[in-house]
This record gives structure tokens, sequence and C-alpha cells, in this order.
């Protein structure tokens, strides 16, 4: 079955003109009253926007607004997340915001924060906000749509079968990650993917024209989308579009809908003056007796009201309809039936932290990142929902699923496989690996270590949204050698662990590999990234070394003597290397401490008592060991300990020679230990 043969358009009931506009107008100034009440925020582009959010809600988004996390659900997201005040108009008519926060709008504890933040907001589907990082999101849930609904799907009984819907504005179509995001969705024709363009020429500096000319339309048109124009004031006109856009089979679609900023308002429409501070009681007043509409705050007619109630009645209707059709694939498959209700549930397989595998002992070894790929394989077989890929780098990331269920890669019009060709768009790789992961899948994104500048937007929103989103770096540090700094990460680490909540694992063998695939997969409220190598690493004898399943704990003593004097603590490559240097002081009579450190954000999370028996306060001769800069290292290294690290870029020469230069070897640490105060 073809993944984009499955369609179903769906237009709700024609809405009376009059109600129609009374909706619009409740939206556009519940939005601007929102703003005035909190003095603060941007009421043009809800007003602007208000009559194409009046069609959606009346006639084309299907969601259950008695449970928001409806599997099945049309996902709707508001990239142009400024705008923030237009979704929650609509989740107060929908029942799911009461009005009280409409009135509390950016105020501390309240649901209706500045911008939409899913993990704050019920029935809002991704944090927006950073311009077309949710445009970029969309692309990755409406992929996940088609390729669960192939999985899934039985002729007949097509339980996964939606839409998703974004509005984007001029700024989203300004940035970057649009074009990377939208160049994808075209490229694989998600045909279900319908874009709307709040096209109003301004935004904060004035008239688009002073810095945005280029043909928006041709380049989509470019990139395999299909493109409408349209007045986005015309509710017909936009009910229209988007069943047009419904009906597309083979490419996602681009409605410009052509509006006109703060519509209304009778001196500031049209104006970048109404982007992004209250209208001011006066326009307020003014906007509302121009359309004829009653001067209290936040005045919701009762017909509208009344309306609401009637269309959650058809809305739930429509997912009980659901119901039924899962419980009867239920009947003919009930494998798949099982697999969604797993899915819509969060729950993983269970028993799947049996997948793990273990590596023997080995002096060669292998490079994280080799093991990386094999532990990746082994959860796979296990977990249908571990789906992702890599920025043009997989051959080099080994992040390709090959063996299991759905092992193949998906393209274009087919969507079967779990593997994903980003193509060298790491920026949108990012949100979309956030995208699948709001939709349910656990995804991966791999690209080098390096190259996570050029995503780091969306690893911040993962952490933001609490994506269980697992972000794989590889090449991480500058033992790559000869592509030079341009391809040797130094600062990496630290940027990474600057990043509230998401955890960097930095494994030092093959068994913490797996034990850090094993707690990625598992970290269901966060994301983790990998930081793997390039190079070969032993894989360490665990009769003779701790279990590395004291990965758990972020850092844990690795090797030990009675009456240690002397504590060396390093991550990934370098653990090897404060072996070495253990070796070499116990040789000269020293009591060593090795303590594998492969994720400190972890570690600082665990008790007093335990970073207290790894770390004893009193054992102040201490040696950190990484390939990285200094920074973030400071409270371990206290005032005497010393840091092996690099702090300047890297240089292009072979791995030996760079280890030398940069004293990476035993003999270059001994000597800066002697050498110390201690
Ligand atoms: C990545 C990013 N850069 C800058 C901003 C700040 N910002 C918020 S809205 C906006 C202008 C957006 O213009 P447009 O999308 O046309 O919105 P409109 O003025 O039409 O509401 C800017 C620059 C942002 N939110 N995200
Ligand atoms: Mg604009």
């Amino acid at each position: 079955m073809k993944g984009n043969t499955v369609m179903s358009s769906y237009v709700g009931p024609a809405v009376d003109a009059i109600l129609a506009e009374a909706i619009s107008n409740t939206i556009r100034f519940l939005s601007a009253d929102g703003v005035q009440k909190a003095g603060s925020g941007h009421p043009g582009m809800p007003m602007g926007c208000a009559d194409i959010a009046t069609v959606l809600m009346t006639r084309i988004l299907r969601i259950d607004p008695k449970d928001t996390k409806w599997f099945n659900r049309d996902r709707f997201v508001l990239s142009a997340g400024h705008g923030s005040m237009l979704l929650y108009s609509m989740l107060h008519l929908w029942g799911i915001l009461p009005m009280e926060e409409l009135k509390q709008f950016r105020q501390w504890g309240s649901r209706t924060p500045g911008h939409p933040e899913a993990t704050e907001v019920p029935g809002c589907e991704a944090t927006s906000g950073p311009l077309a990082a949710g445009f970029a999101t969309s692309v990755g849930m409406a992929l996940a749509e088609r390729m669960l609904a192939e999985r899934y799907n039985r002729p007949g009984d097509e339980v996964i079968d939606h839409f998703t819907y974004v509005i984007m504005g001029d700024g989203c179509n300004m940035e970057g990650l649009s074009q990377e995001a939208a160049s994808l969705a075209g490229h694989l024709k998600l045909s279900k993917l319908i874009a709307i363009y709040d096209d109003n020429e301004i935004s904060i500096e004035g008239s688009t024209d002073l810095a945005f000319t280029e043909n928006v339309n041709a380049r989509y048109e470019a990139l395999n989308w299909a493109v409408q124009d349209i007045d986005g004031h015309n509710r017909d006109a936009v009910t229209d579009a988007i069943l047009t856009a419904q009906n597309q089979t083979d490419r996602p679609s681009l409605i410009v809908a052509h509006t006109t900023i703060a519509k209304g308002a009778p001196t500031k429409a049209g104006t970048a003056a109404s982007h992004g501070e209250p209208l001011g009681e006066e326009e307020l007043l003014a906007a509302k007796q121009g359309l004829d509409w009653p001067s209290e705050d936040f005045y919701v007619p009762a017909e509208v009201y009344e309306y609401f109630e009637q269309r959650k009645g058809e809305l739930i209707g429509l997912r009980k309809k659901w119901n039924s059709s899962l419980a009867a694939l239920a009947k003919t498959d009930a494998e798949a039936a099982g697999q969604i209700k797993r899915l819509a549930a969060r729950k993983l397989p269970d028993g799947w932290e049996d997948a793990m595998p273990t590596f023997e002992p080995d002096e060669k070894g292998l490079a994280t990142r080799a093991s990386g790929g094999k532990v990746m394989n082994a959860f796979g077989e296990v977990i249908d929902e571990l789906v992702g890929g890599s920025a043009d780098l997989a051959p080099s990331t080994k992040t390709e699923i090959k063996s299991g269920k759905w092992a193949n890669f998906v393209a274009p019009g087919s969507y079967a496989g779990r593997n994903i060709h980003f193509g060298v768009r790491e920026h949108a790789m990012g949100n979309i690996v956030n995208g699948l992961a709001l939709h349910g899948l656990v995804p991966f994104g791999a690209t080098f270590m390096v190259f996570h500048d050029y995503m780091r937007p969306a690893v911040r929103l993962a952490a933001l949204q609490r994506c269980r989103s697992i972000f794989i770096y590889t090449h991480d540090s500058f033992y790559v050698g000869e592509d030079g700094p341009t391809h040797q990460p130094v600062e990496h680490f630290a940027a990474l662990r600057a990043i509230p909540r998401l955890h960097l694992v930095r494994p030092c063998d093959a068994n913490e590999v797996a034990q850090a695939w094993r707690y990625a997969i598992g970290r269901n409220n966060a994301p983790t990234a990998l930081a793997l190598t390039r190079q070969n690493l032993p894989t360490l004898d665990r009769e003779k070394y701790a279990s590395a399943e004291g990965l758990f704990k972020g850092g844990y003593i690795l090797s030990d003597e009675p009456g240690a004097e002397i504590l060396l603590i390093a991550t990934g490559s370098e653990v090897h290397l404060a072996l070495e240097v253990a070796v070499k002081l116990r040789d000269g009579g020293r009591k060593v401490r090795v303590v594998s450190m492969p994720c400190l954000e972890l570690f600082g999370e665990q008790t007093i008592k335990y970073r207290k028996a790894v770390l004893p306060p009193s054992l102040t001769k201490r040696v950190v060991i990484e390939a990285g800069i200094r920074l973030g290292w400071g409270d371990i290294l206290g005032r005497k300990g010393i840091f092996v690290g690099r702090d300047d870029f890297g240089n292009s020469a072979p791995q030996k020679v760079l280890v030398k230069h940069y004293g990476f070897t035993a003999e270059a640490v001994m000597e800066k230990i002697a050498k110390a105060k201690f």
C-alpha cells in the first residue's frame, strides 16, 4: 500500500455566515483583549488570522476537546508562535482552556504563556516562538502520520489518518529553517501537510519589502509543493483552498493567505505598530465599534458558546467512530491495534531492555560510533518505533537500522521504513526528530558533533518541550585528525551540557554505549545526546573494572584501591588514557582511583551521599581528562585540580601528531601531575 494513496478529506458542515463572522470577531477580540490586559503580546497576528482560525475550528480540525491527546487527531501547529493568543482563544472556544486563563495571559502560573508551550498548555501540539521551528516540527508530525499509516492501516480500517496543519508567518518564511524543512517535505511528498502562510507583508521593522522580496510561491513550487493564493479573510475561499489541499496526493500544500495584520483596528491595521504591543484602550474600543462589537472585555456571544457545544458533539462523534475502527482493527489485526494503543500510551514494549547487547573485553575494541550502530540495531529489533537517520552521514555515524521490521529507508510516497535520509539539513532534522517524538515515536537524528551548532535551536526546543529525542553526535573530538579545526569539536560538550534537561552522555566503551542507549530510550521526558568517537576504543574487561551500569548514575568508580590519594576523572575516549596514567602512577607507588563520568549532568542529580562516595571532598588531588574545553568542570576540579583538555581550536594533522602536541599521552599527563602542587 502506498502511503500517499490513503486520503480522507474532511470538511464539516457549513456555518451560517453571520455566526461565522461572530466567531471570527470573538477570536479577534479575545486575542486583542488578552494582550491588552497583559500589557504585552502580539495582537496583530491573531486579529489578522481570526478568519482562518474560524474556518479551521468550524469546518476543518478533527480533534477531541475532551481528550486532547487522541492519537488520530489532526495536528495543528502555530509556527508564528508570537500569535499565541490566537491558539488560546481557539482552545477556550473548544472548552479546553477556561476564560480565567485568557485573562491571565503571560502571567505567572497561567496556562497561557507568552508563546505556545506544549508542556504547559493543554491542546498545544508543539512549543513554538523561534520562527519556523513549529513549521519544521510539523513536518516531523506529518511524516510520523505517514509512517504509522503504512505500518498499521488495513483496507477499511484506516486508523491512522489525519492532517497536519500549520500557520506560518513572513518571519517563518524568512528563516532558512523553513527552506530546509519545506525542501524535505516536498521531496517526501508529504501531501497531508497543509501550511497556511499568513502573508500580511508586515514584520517587526515594517513592510516585508524592506528585506524580503523573493517570490515565495515560486520557491515552494520549486520545492514540489502545491501552492494556492487566497484572500485570507474570505472564509469560503479558505475552506475551498483547504479542501483542495486535502485532495492533493503527491505534494504538501502551501496556502498563501493574503491578510491584513490587526484587521479591524482603525489606525493600526496593516501596520507594524500592531505586531508586538497592545493596541491601546482607545484603538481597541474603536476597533470593536467599527465591527459593531460590544465594548465589554473578553466578550463571547451566547450563540458562539452554543455553537461550539454542538460542534463538540460532532467532533466527539467522529472520535467515537474512530474508536470503532480501532476495535475492528483489533479483530482483524490484533498486533497492529495493540501497537497503536501502546504508542498512544507512550509505553515501550515489555521487556525491551533485555535486547541490550553486551560486549566481550577486547584490547583493540571498536569506535563507539560502531558499537553505537550495533546497539541501536539491537534495540531496533524489539522497538518498532525507534526511527531516524542522519544528515547525510549515516555511513560515518553508523546510524542505519539494518535488520528487524521496517528496516528500510522511507522514500517519497512510500513510508513503511524506519530509516530517514534527512539530507544535509541538520536544523530541520532536529525539529523533525522533535515532531516524530511529539507524535509518539522514539526518534534519533545523527551528525558530526561539530555540526551540533547547525541544529542547536532544535535541541534546545527538544529539552524545553520534553521530547524523547535522541541526538547522536559522532566524531566527538580533535581525534578526528586530518579534517582539521572546522571538524574538531572543542566547546561542544560544554555547550550541550549548558542546555537544561538535556543530558550529554559520552560513553567510554561498547558496554557503556549499550547502557547509554538504554538510558536514552528509557528517558521519556527529556532528550539525550550521545557523544561517540570516530576512533577505536578498547572494550574494558568488566570483571576487572566496575559494571558499565554505573552509567545510570552519571559517573562511577571504575577502578580503585584502598587509600586512593589521586583521583582521575575522565569521559569517553579519555577514560582509557586515565587508566593508562593510573597504571604508571601505581607503578610509582601512588594509590589511584579512576572515575568514568559519562554524564556530568546525571551525576549532578545523584544524592550528596553518592557523589561524596565517588568524589570524596577530602580527595583534592584531582585530574580531569576530557578532549574539550574546561568550562563546566570547575566544581569537580576544585582549587587544586588539574585539567587535561583542549581550550583552543584544533589543527589539521594526523591524530597521533595531535595527541602528542596536545598532551594527551600518559607521559604528558604524568608530567603535569609531577609538576602539580598536590
Ligand atoms: C528565530 C526568531 N527570530 C526572531 C524572532 C523575533 N520575532 C518575533 S515575531 C518577528 C517578526 C515576524 O514577522 P511575521 O512572521 O511576519 O509576523 P507578523 O508581524 O506578521 O505577526 C520576529 C523577528 C523570533 N521569534 N524567532
Ligand atoms: Mg507578517
